[in-house]
């Protein structure tokens, strides 16, 4: 087993040389073997050896998710088929969905970050690993599993949904470490405490959680509702899956990106403007290392910042922060921009209140309303008995008015309902349900 995690603890000097040499090949690669990078580099009038340093990327065109619909489903790879090993994709909900390949080389590859990147989070050899992940074309399964297996670890590959099983499994295998999207374990944790059992008793030590946006306030919780380690791990399907970036369990403060395998830049959104470190803006990645899909400037629609300091865990990668969420589910309400995940931290900071939520859009004449809906904790419903008519319910809304106003900085309707009343996730969790274009059927 091949492991570089002296890439991890190198000097920028260095890192930035390896970074060089491998942006020079995937750049190559791209030009020779894809005829929508030549187009592009071209009309640009870029010739693969005009790129002499990592600044010199700036000059290359960006990819979008465009892109890729365009030239479904193959016309983006950079090898023939014979070579591709494995197809990975998204669902589609919103049209065809997007397609990325991988040759043997790339899942060796990917393999070994996932494997680092548990390895960051507190994983060893040896552990028994929970993977709650979907298996399937979502990239989070098959993902995870070839790292925990490349680690030396025990990969347990339940994938997503069946809860009371899960839990069956947790109890009887004993796993230290688990990985599924933050909204699943909190439902995890809520089947175990209807089932009567204590999720603070568990064997989990450690837990890895992302493939959504999710707050600092969500991993309070459960970390405190688990008594384990929550840690943050980013990736996309376009990019190469799970792994491209995951956080340190000593620090939790950023995510360390994969930089011998990804180069990140931050942008800003509306004008393609390169920002400096620090300023928050839409993450671009390119990939050093890929086969079959190498991708050049693709833009996530994700927005964070870059932090290039080293980190207190000793590693000099540079972290990014946080995901605040995609661009295109920020919403503007009267004109103030909001992402969900600071509705969510608002609304976890209120201990009556369940950790489930949902901003409804509907259209109100030729305006958007927002609604955020919510739910009460059973032992505050209990306590209250009434919804309709108690004065603590009515101090709580006024309490939770006055907490978004000051964070986010315009008020909100807010509809408090019974508890279990919002949709439990078993991947990613809809935090936006859109009415705004809903026909109205029937009489
Ligand atoms: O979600 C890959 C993944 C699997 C990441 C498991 C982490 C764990 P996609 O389905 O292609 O891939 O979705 C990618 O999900 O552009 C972000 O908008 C969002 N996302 C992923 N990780 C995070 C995170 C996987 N930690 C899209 N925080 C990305 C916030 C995340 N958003």
């Amino acid at each position: 087993m091949v492991f570089n995690i002296e890439m991890e603890t190198m000097s920028r000097e260095e890192i930035q040389k390896i970074q060089l040499a491998r942006l020079k090949e995937t750049v190559k690669r791209c030009y020779e073997n894809v005829p929508f990078h030549k187009q592009n580099f071209d009309d640009a009038g870029i010739k693969p050896e005009d790129i002499q340093s990592l600044e010199d990327l700036q000059r290359l065109p960006f990819m979008k998710k465009t892109d890729l619909r365009e030239n479904y489903p193959f016309n983006l790879f950079a090898v023939d088929m014979k070579e591709v090993v494995r197809i990975h994709g998204s669902s589609g909900t919103k049209g065809k969905p997007t397609v990325v390949g991988y040759t043997k080389k790339d899942i060796e590859n990917w393999s070994e970050i996932v494997a680092r990147a548990i390895c960051c989070a507190g994983g060893r050899p040896g552990d028994i690993f929970h993977n709650a992940y979907g298996y399937g074309l979502f990239t989070g399964g098959l993902g995870l599993h070839y790292g925990i297996e490349y680690l030396g670890a025990a990969a347990v590959p339940i994938s997503g949904g069946n809860t009371p099983r899960q839990i069956t499994l947790i109890e009887d295998f004993k796993p230290r470490g688990i990985a599924a999207t933050p909204s699943y374990v909190l439902n995890i944790v809520e089947e175990m405490e209807r089932m009567g059992i204590d999720p603070r008793q568990t064997s989990l030590e450690y837990g890895i959680f992302g493939a959504e946006p999710w707050s600092e306030e969500m991993r309070e919780q459960l970390e405190e509702k688990l008594s384990i380690k929550a840690v943050d791990i980013y990736g996309l399907s376009e990019v190469m899956g799970p792994g491209v970036s995951i956080e340190c369990y000593e620090a939790q403060d950023g995510l360390h990106i994969a930089e011998d395998h990804f180069l990140a830049e931050i942008i800003d959104p509306n004008t393609s403007e390169v920002l400096p470190y620090g300023a928050e803006g839409e993450l671009v990645f390119t990939s050093l290392t890929k086969e079959a899909f190498p991708v050049i400037r693709y833009r996530t629609g994700d927005i964070a910042s870059l932090n290039p300091e080293k980190c207190k865990c000793g590693r000099t990668t540079i972290r990014m922060s946080r995901i605040k969420g995609r661009a295109d589910d920020m919403l503007i309400i009267r004109g103030v921009n909001v992402f969900p995940t600071e509705i969510e931290s608002v609304l976890l900071s209120f201990k009556q209140l369940a950790p489930y939520y949902q901003v409804v859009v509907e259209r109100d004449g030729a305006l958007d309303r927002f609604e955020v809906h919510c739910e009460l904790t059973s032992e505050f419903m209990h306590k209250i008995q009434d919804l309709e008519n108690s004065e603590d319910v009515l101090k709580l809304v006024k309490d939770i008015g006055q907490a978004m106003k000051n964070a986010l900085g315009v008020s909100v309707l807010l509809r408090i309902n019974q508890p279990n009343t919002i949709p439990r996730s078993e991947g990613k969790a809809i935090r936006i349900v859109d009415n705004r274009n809903k026909v109205l059927m029937g009489k």
